[in-house]
């Protein structure tokens, strides 16, 4: 017997931006990264300095949320003298209610907590010493 093994691979995208959904049964509720597969530059580099964004394992919630920074320059890690990270809701223009709190760990490696108050699309936005990276995330409703 043969046995004919087919894989799908079926990759959705579904940008569902400015439209609010209003679903309130959680039927599709996933534990693993569906919408860290909305990606998004993980990575970006801004004037030679480059910031790697390492989401949470799980997929993002209305709540807190843990982000991990590593920021680095041509020579290695960079502790930036200013670190600041926020949620910022741009279909309306709005941030979150709760301060986003920032740690810095050391050798250019930060932990920052962003509560999101609501599910959409929002953008995890970082200034390092006046460099400004953005990050958008969609956040499950
Ligand atoms: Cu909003």
């Amino acid at each position: 017997m043969t046995k004919f093994i087919i894989a799908i691979i079926a990759s959705v995208f579904v940008v569902s931006c400015g439209e609010h959904s209003d679903h309130s049964d959680h039927g599709d509720h996933h534990n693993h990264s569906t919408t860290n597969n909305h990606v998004v530059e993980l990575v970006q580099t801004v004037d030679g300095w480059t910031l790697e964004m390492i989401p949470p394992d799980a997929d993002y919630v209305v709540g807190a949320n843990e982000f991990q920074f590593k920021l680095i320059d041509p020579d290695g890690p960079v502790d930036a003298t200013e670190f600041d990270v926020e949620g910022w809701m741009p279909a309306h223009g709005h941030g979150t209610a709760v301060p986003t709190t920032v740690e810095t760990t050391g050798e250019g490696e930060y932990t920052a907590t962003v509560t999101f108050n609501m599910g959409g699309a929002w953008e995890v936005q970082v200034n390092a010493d006046g460099k400004e990276f953005v990050f958008n995330v969609m956040v499950p409703m």
